[in-house]
């Protein structure tokens, strides 16, 4: 985005929030505004002073597990948040839904989640799939999902959702599976650790390039009317076989490494997802330029560059218990 010419803010939350740094760090010529999804005045007000032409809603509590353990406060921050948010643009912007909408209004991308497919109706899923959320966290992305459409027919807010499949790389945090199993497959070779404890290994997921995602996110809202689209790779793999394709990238058995720790199996698990994203393929020119294997040898190779720089590098379970 920044490349293309924008000038882009984040909203930030909390006090002394540590992201900040390190966002600033890394890219200097992003600019701030403090803020909170669980704050409408706050939302408002950041509307308000940047008055933007695009916003990107990628705030959410993302790590599925933790929606079974907190699951009124995933539903406040990734359902209503998203109401929240859709009511400050709506404000800023006049849009009463009687009166004429305003040109130059501001575009609202909601970050849909293959989440809400669940138990999958059919395979592979699209635009027009039923929802079967199976965990607190996809039951709130489906309320945001649907809000974000009625705010588009109730007021003419230029409001669209994507619906993103897994989506990985580097900078993946370290209690996602891909970067969970790269993270320890580096500190296995490096010495740091003997074994990786994971779930439910037979779970099949469509994973893509993060970055690959973020360009279809922005193509989206460059679009003259507003379309929800389903954004995923149509290629699955089983938590086994990513497992399989870290370890042998280093040129050890992954099945010497790997145990399963029933704790880490989930209370209703999303078996399968596989993405139809023939749509966004056609309409938007979209399609992704990084296969699995690869995303994973990528993942592996920067945790082995991570690791042998910083050799106390914790493992996952050190750091975030799961
Ligand atoms: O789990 C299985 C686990 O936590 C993937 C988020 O970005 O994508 C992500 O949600 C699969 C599940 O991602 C472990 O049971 C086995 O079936 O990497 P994950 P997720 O839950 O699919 C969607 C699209 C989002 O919207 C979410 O925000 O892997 N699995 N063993 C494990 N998963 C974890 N985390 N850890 C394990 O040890």
């Amino acid at each position: 985005m920044i490349a293309e010419g924008y000038q882009v803010w984040g909203l930030v939350r909390g006090q002394a929030n540590p992201r900040r740094r390190w966002v600033s760090r890394r890219l200097s010529e992003i600019r701030f505004v403090d803020g909170d999804l669980m704050d409408q005045g706050s939302l408002v007000s950041a509307i308000d002073t940047i008055q933007p032409d695009e916003v990107y809603n990628l705030g959410a509590i993302s790590f599925v597990p933790m929606s079974w353990q907190q699951a009124e406060l995933v539903t406040e921050v990734n359902g209503m948040g998203v109401l929240r948010m859709l009511e400050a643009i709506r404000m800023v912007s006049g849009l009463s839904g009687s009166t004429p909408v305003p040109s130059g209004q501001t575009r609202f991308y909601q970050a849909s989640s293959s989440e809400m497919f669940g138990k999958v109706a059919e395979s592979p899923q699209s635009e027009s799939t039923v929802f079967h959320p199976r965990s607190p966290y996809g039951a709130a992305k489906a309320y945001g999902h649907y809000i974000t459409r009625n705010y588009r027919e109730s007021y003419g807010l230029y409001g669209i959702s994507g619906i993103l499949f897994n989506h990985e790389s580097p900078r993946r945090g370290t209690e996602f599976v891909t970067r969970k199993i790269s993270l320890a497959v580096a500190r296995i070779k490096l010495g740091h650790q003997d074994k990786l404890y994971l779930g439910n290994l037979d779970a099949v997921r469509d994973w893509g390039f993060a970055g690959d995602y973020v360009r279809a996110m922005h193509l989206m809202l460059q679009e003259d009317e507003p379309v929800d689209y389903v954004i995923g790779t149509g290629r699955t793999h089983s938590i086994r076989d990513a497992a399989r394709i870290a370890f042998e990238h280093v040129g050890l058995d992954w099945e010497q490494h790997v145990a399963i720790d029933p704790a880490l199996v989930r209370p209703a698990e999303v078996e399968t997802l596989c993405a139809d994203a023939g749509n966004a393929r056609r309409a938007l020119g979209w399609a992704p330029s990084v296969e699995f294997p690869d995303l994973m040898r990528m993942m592996v190779d920067s945790d082995l560059r991570s690791v042998s720089r910083e050799s106390r590098y914790e493992s996952p379970e050190l750091v975030a218990g799961w």
